[in-house]
This record gives C-alpha cells, structure tokens and sequence, in this order.
C-alpha cells in the first residue's frame, strides 16, 4: 500500500470556510503547502504566476468569489488598498499575514534530556526602516555562539511558517516588514526591537505616521523586553504606545555612554547596563568595537565609533540586547559578533580595477540607507549608482547631507526624475550621468562603465541606489550581482 501522506494537526482559530492565498511568491506557497497539509480548502490568486488557482482577481470579486471564503492569507507585496483585500475587509472577512498564521502554528519543542515539557520556540523580533537583515544575522550568529540551534526566518527570506513546527530549533531569529505586520494580530515576542523609523514604502502604507503604527506592532504583547533606539525618539514612542505583558521592561540603544536601562559604548567597549544584575552600579562588558573591525571599511568616519560604522555599532548593539533578553551570557555576544559575516549586496567590495574599488550595496533600497552606505566614505571620493524605483519618496535631504561625499553620480532606472531634481537643486556643481533605460540588458553595464570614467584612482564606486530594484531588475540581489559581473570584467580588459 502506498503511504499515506501525514496530516498535521488543525490551525487553532481557523475560522470555517475556503482559504484564499493572496500571492504566490516565496510567502503564498510556504503558505498555501502549510495549510493543505493540514486539510485546509485553499485557494491561491497570483496576477502573475503561473501555478496559481486563480489570475483575475476582477472576474473573481465580479463572481462573488469571496461567497465560501472564512480568511484571506495575504503576501506581504500586497497593500491593504488592493481591490482583492479592501472586497475582504469590506465583508469583515479576517486578513493574516503569513507571520500570523505561523504564530498560531508553532509546536513544542522536542522535551530536555532529563524529559522537561519545553513549549514552543521564542521568538526574537527585528523590525526599522534599514538594518533588519544585518541584526537578525548578528543575532543569529550570537545565539549560534550560545549553543542554541536557532535560524534566522521572515523577511530575510526564509518563511516563518517553515520553521515553527522544527522541534529542533530552540529560539527563532526573525527579520519583519511593516508589510508583515500589518496583517500580524496575535504574536507575543519574547523580546522585540525597532531599530529606526524614516520614511519608506509610502506607496505601500499611505503616510509615514501609518508605516511607523505597522512597525509598532511588533511591541505588542512582549514578555520580556522592548529593545528601541535612543537617538531615533519615534521608536521610543512606539514602545510607550504598546500594550505589554506585565513586567516586560524597555531597553534603548545607544552610541553613548549608557544610563541604567540602555546598552551602548563606552569608549570602544559595547557594554550592557539594561540586564545586567549590577547595572545600577556597573556596565558588564559585552565585546569592543575591535569584534565588529572585520565589518568596517578601514577608514574612520565617526569619531564615537572610529572604522566601524556607526550604523553597524548600533545594529551590534540591539542584536546584543535581544539576545540578553533571551539569556544568553555576556561572552556570546562577543563570539557571535565576532563570528558574524554578512550576506551579499550590503557594503560588499566586489572589485577593484585601475585603482578603483567597486562596493555592492544594492540592499540600500530606501534614502536612509543610502544616506548610511555613503557616510562611511571620506568627502569627494564616492561615484554613486543610484536610482530605481522611488516607491514614492523623495531625495532632497539625502543628497543635501551626503552631496560632500560625491566625485560624480550615475543614474539608473526607469524614472530617473526624481533624484536628477534632487541633486540639481542641492550638489549643481557634481557631475551627473544617466543611464539610457530602453535595453534593461545591459543596464547595469553602461552605468558601471560610466562610472570607471568618472571616478579617480582611490575612489570608490558605490551602488548603493536609495531605490527598489523592481523596474529594472527581479531583486535587489539580481541588481547587485549585475553590478559586480560589470564591475570584475572591467578588471578584464
Ligand atoms: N502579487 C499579485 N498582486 C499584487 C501584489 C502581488 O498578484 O497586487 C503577486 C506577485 O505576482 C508575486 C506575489 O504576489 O508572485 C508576491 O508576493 P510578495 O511580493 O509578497 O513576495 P514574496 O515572494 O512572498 O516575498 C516576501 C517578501 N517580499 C516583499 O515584502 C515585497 C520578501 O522580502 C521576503 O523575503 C519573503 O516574503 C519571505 O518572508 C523581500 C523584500 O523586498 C526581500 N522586502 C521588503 C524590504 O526588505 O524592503 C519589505
């Protein structure tokens, strides 16, 4: 007899009725996979993919195709203004996100050696504007130095819902959208942390006041601690906002010297004066800027935090925080950090040719982290790649506070308006080229051949685009790696 396929325990709080996915990407068939194996009636909607139930989301709403539908799953790539979603709503159907459901779908972990229940795995939440994806590795890599198995899951890549159900894993290391969390209603973290709030994915959420209220719902419902920035006071904000569970306390962040309740840096210790049984009378030392050196460029840019990045310190820092609040000693911190190694397309050197350096940081999507990536370059040294999908923000306080770094700027994408505007009226004087966008083929190539003659021996050519890669490329990735193959066969010639 063949064998039968397993069938997983039920959804808790699956409200009756068919399923529809909405979206058929990495999220919509972790999703939809989860759900049928556990008998759930499913239906995927997907205008692009080839595989999905359902194209036409018109003709679909047009049938009354939400009639036997009890909940909607959606993507994070769709908006809340999405015809498909707003029909959902407007009938009072519930909408999960894909967190959501993950969450409800957790199961123990496998019982201690001595036969202890342990219920399921924690959850160490990362969410901001830039930096999610750097923490989440350093947290990872800082659980890994404790000796829990951990995995790093959400927005970084891998679907949460994958993980839940590994009675390996002791503790879980997730990187969140404020797409993600829209739709998240009932998670409870074991320690939460937003690392800086600006501007972005406007055309998504409407207004920047909504985008932060997303990202603030990360902090509901913490049991142990909410982590934020103490130089950024909207994050604080959201921590005072949030409703959470007794006894939970707050814990900031800071390139200072920490008061009681914060870690931060003294000198060029990281240190930790939140957790600490001491911490009203002495700051337990977690590691020094020294563990951090192999993420740095060399050149010391911020006197608090000499070679290394500030943005790096603080993303070290509130990694450091959360993986105090799960318990980890001191000195894990320090080998973890130590340890860590970041992914590809974040300030990555891909080549140097005729005594220039290519750097890849095509994750630069937004005008914050862009602002970030150039900081870390002396004045005048920088030929900047950028441009892409705006995603409806604009560019001027960007270019006013980084137009010192720029030998030159070469622009990319299909609407190159408004950054050209931008630079126009705030760097007249730098020299500024753009990319023909008609052969989307060869992008990549024309801009960094441009750039070569831009730049000097001794500059940096940076992609670091203040944009998403959408109107060009499939991914961010596939824009950094289009960069980096123009870039080594420059070395070719
Ligand atoms: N689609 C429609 N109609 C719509 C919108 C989308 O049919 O109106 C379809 C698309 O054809 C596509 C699917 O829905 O097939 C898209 O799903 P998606 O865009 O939600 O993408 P996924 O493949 O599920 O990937 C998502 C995240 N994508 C986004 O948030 C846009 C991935 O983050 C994440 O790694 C993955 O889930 C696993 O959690 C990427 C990202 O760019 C890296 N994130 C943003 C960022 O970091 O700035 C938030």
């Amino acid at each position: 007899m063949a064998p039968q396929p397993v069938q997983q325990p039920p959804v808790p709080g699956l409200p009756p009725g068919r399923v529809l996915v909405a979206g058929l990407g990495v999220t919509g068939r972790a999703v939809a996979a989860a759900l049928r194996g556990r008998g759930v009636d499913v239906t995927t909607v997907d205008a692009r993919e080839p595989g999905a139930d359902v194209a036409d989301v018109a003709a679909l709403l047009a049938d009354d195709g939400l009639a036997d539908v009890g909940l909607v799953v959606a993507s994070p790539g769709w908006p809340p203004t999405s015809p498909l979603l707003q029909a959902a709503t407007g009938r009072g159907l519930p909408v999960w996100s894909e967190v959501e459901l993950a969450w409800r779908l957790r199961t123990d972990r496998r019982p201690g050696p001595d036969g202890t229940h342990r219920g399921p795995a924690p959850w160490l939440v990362v969410t901001g504007t830039n930096g999610k994806t750097t923490t989440v590795g350093m947290l990872e890599s800082i659980l890994a130095a404790a000796g829990r198995r951990t995995a790093a899951v959400g927005n970084v890549g891998r679907p949460v819902v994958d993980a839940v159900t590994d009675p390996d894993l002791d503790v879980l290391a997730v990187e969140l959208s404020s797409f993600q969390l829209h739709f998240t209603h009932s998670m409870s973290a074991q320690a939460a942390a937003v690392l800086n709030v600006a501007a972005d994915h406007l055309d998504w959420h409407g207004t920047v006041e909504a985008y932060a209220a997303d990202k603030g719902r990360i902090f509901e419902r913490t049991q142990v601690a909410c982590v934020y920035n103490s130089a950024d006071p909207v994050t604080e904000r959201l921590v005072r906002d949030a409703d959470v569970v007794d006894g939970a306390v707050a814990v900031g962040f800071t390139l200072a010297m920490p008061s009681v309740g914060q870690v931060g840096l003294v000198e060029d210790v990281l240190v930790d004066r939140g957790f600490a049984t001491l911490r009203h009378t002495h700051a337990a030392e977690l590691g020094t800027l020294a563990d951090l050196a192999h993420l740095g460029s060399g050149e010391a840019t911020d006197p608090r935090t000499g070679a290394v990045p500030s943005h790096v310190v603080a993303d070290a820092l509130a990694a450091a925080a959360l993986a105090l609040a799960h318990g980890v000693e001191p000195v894990a911190v320090r080998d973890g950090l130590r340890a860590y190694v970041p992914g590809a397309h974040r300030i990555q050197t891909v080549a140097v040719a005729q005594g220039v350096t290519y750097v890849d940081d095509s994750k630069a999507t937004n005008a914050h982290a862009a602002a970030a990536s150039l900081a870390a370059y002396p004045p005048g040294g920088v030929v900047w790649v950028a441009g892409g999908l705006a995603k409806g923000a604009t560019f001027d306080e960007l270019v006013r506070a980084r137009a010192d770094r720029l030998r030159g700027v070469v622009l990319i994408g299909v609407d190159p308006g408004p950054l050209a505007q931008a630079l126009a009226r705030h760097a007249p004087e730098v020299p500024v080229e753009s990319i023909d966008p008609g052969d989307t083929g060869t992008v990549m190539t024309r801009a960094v051949d441009q750039a070569r003659r831009l730049a000097r021996p001794g500059d940096t050519v940076l992609l670091a685009p203040a944009c998403a890669s959408m109107d060009q490329f499939a991914s961010y990735a596939e824009r950094g790696d289009a960069f980096a193959a123009a870039a080594r066969a420059l070395g070719d010639r």
